[in-house]
């Protein structure tokens, strides 16, 4: 067994499978030992989600309430305006979290709503959280004027193994999603990019999902690991209950395994997991989670819930240091313009 912790990009798929294939002890051995050579294994970062431009969406993504081609309760809105997402942002912060993803039900940004988007990332910042989007594909004029903002993450998930996707989703292919990818780390803005366990994929699609992940020339900042939520009026809403959790436990100690420096967060799905899977999640080398009561459209735990198991487990919450030190700043100025 290795658990050298050493940054590879050449995994073969016979090698994930390996690891993910060998007894649970033994994976969740070499997932922590990995995961200690990088990580504080009792600090966990936390994003809170906001969507900022909900349903009618034109993608057809099987899983997603969003879609409009899906009969969901899910209603198309307006893009939200700047003061709700600093409202939000502000309870966020309040409560700990220390990024802000802003999401939105779109396949791609249109020129009318771009500027106002530019404006969220610039005023979230100015609160002192970092700042995600994810907003679908990007054009190289789009990335560029993200860079510009500030914007520190974009997420854009694969979601599934190449030759799983078009079961998934037939409105864009794989190639879509890994351009925009590139073109995002070539801006030098920060991947976020994961996928989906629990959608009639087998194992080894699960497996070759993270080969893509671990074989990119920059493995992606952070793997957002969710695990389905079925959603009435989706096509997929027939898959309640059907994953084991420690498939799920295991997609994310080899994830951790294989890309030793990456956050793995384990994302959507929480509500179904018992405190127990997700300490067992934690203890795999999970070390993000999205934070707060809200996913999307549907229900994350609530913070208290969080906060009781983080105390339980002797986990700490990461400190944002940008927001300290802009919160001591004011402090100081303060303190200056009262003397
Ligand atoms: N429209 C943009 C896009 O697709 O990139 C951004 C928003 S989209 C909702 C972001 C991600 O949420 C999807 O790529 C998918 O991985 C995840 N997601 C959406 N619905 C989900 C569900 N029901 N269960 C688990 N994950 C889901
Ligand atoms: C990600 O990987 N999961 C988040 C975020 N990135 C955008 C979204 C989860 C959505 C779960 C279903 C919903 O609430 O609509
Ligand atoms: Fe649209 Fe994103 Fe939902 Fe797909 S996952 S339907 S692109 S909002």
């Amino acid at each position: 067994m290795n658990t050298s912790g050493q940054i590879r990009h050449d995994w073969t798929l016979e090698e994930i499978r390996t690891i993910m294939d060998q007894p649970f002890n033994d994976l969740m051995f070499q997932a922590q030992s990995v995961h200690r050579q990088h990580f504080n294994p009792n600090e966990v970062q936390t994003s809170t989600l906001v969507n900022i431009k909900s349903g009618g969406c034109a993608e057809d993504c099987s899983y997603c309430s969003q879609s409009a081609r899906n009969q969901t309760e899910i209603e198309k809105e307006q893009m939200m305006e700047v003061q709700e997402v600093i409202e939000q942002a502000l309870v966020a912060k309040e409560r700990g979290a220390t990024r802000l993803c802003m999401g939105a039900a779109w396949r791609n940004p249109n020129k009318k709503d771009f500027p106002r988007v530019l404006e969220m990332v610039k005023v979230v910042k100015a609160l002192g959280l970092e700042t995600c989007l994810t907003l679908g594909m990007l054009n190289n004029e789009q990335v560029q004027q993200l860079k510009e903002a500030g914007l520190d993450y974009y997420n854009h998930n694969l979601d599934t193994s190449e030759a799983f996707y078009p079961k998934i989703i037939t409105t864009r292919n794989y190639q879509d999603r890994l351009d925009t990818i590139d073109k995002v780390q070539q801006a030098g803005i920060n991947v976020c990019s994961g996928g989906i366990i629990g959608m009639g994929e087998q194992h080894k699609d699960r497996a070759e999902l993270l080969r893509t992940f671990a074989t990119m020339r920059m493995h992606p900042n952070s793997v957002p690991i969710n695990l389905l939520v079925p959603i009435e009026g989706t096509p997929l809403a027939h898959m309640k209950g059907k994953t084991d959790s420690f498939e799920f436990i295991r997609v994310i100690a080899t994830a951790r395994i294989v890309m030793p420096q990456t956050y793995v967060r384990l994302s959507a799905g929480r509500t179904t997991l018992t405190d127990e899977a997700q300490a067992l999640c934690f203890m795999a080398g999970a070390n993000s989670i999205f934070y707060g009561d809200r996913l999307l459209t549907t229900d994350n735990p609530e913070s208290d819930h969080d906060l009781q198991l983080f105390t339980k487990l002797g986990i700490q919450m990461q400190q944002n240091r940008k927001a300290e030190m802009a919160t001591r700043k004011m402090a100081e100025q303060v303190t200056e313009l009262t003397a």
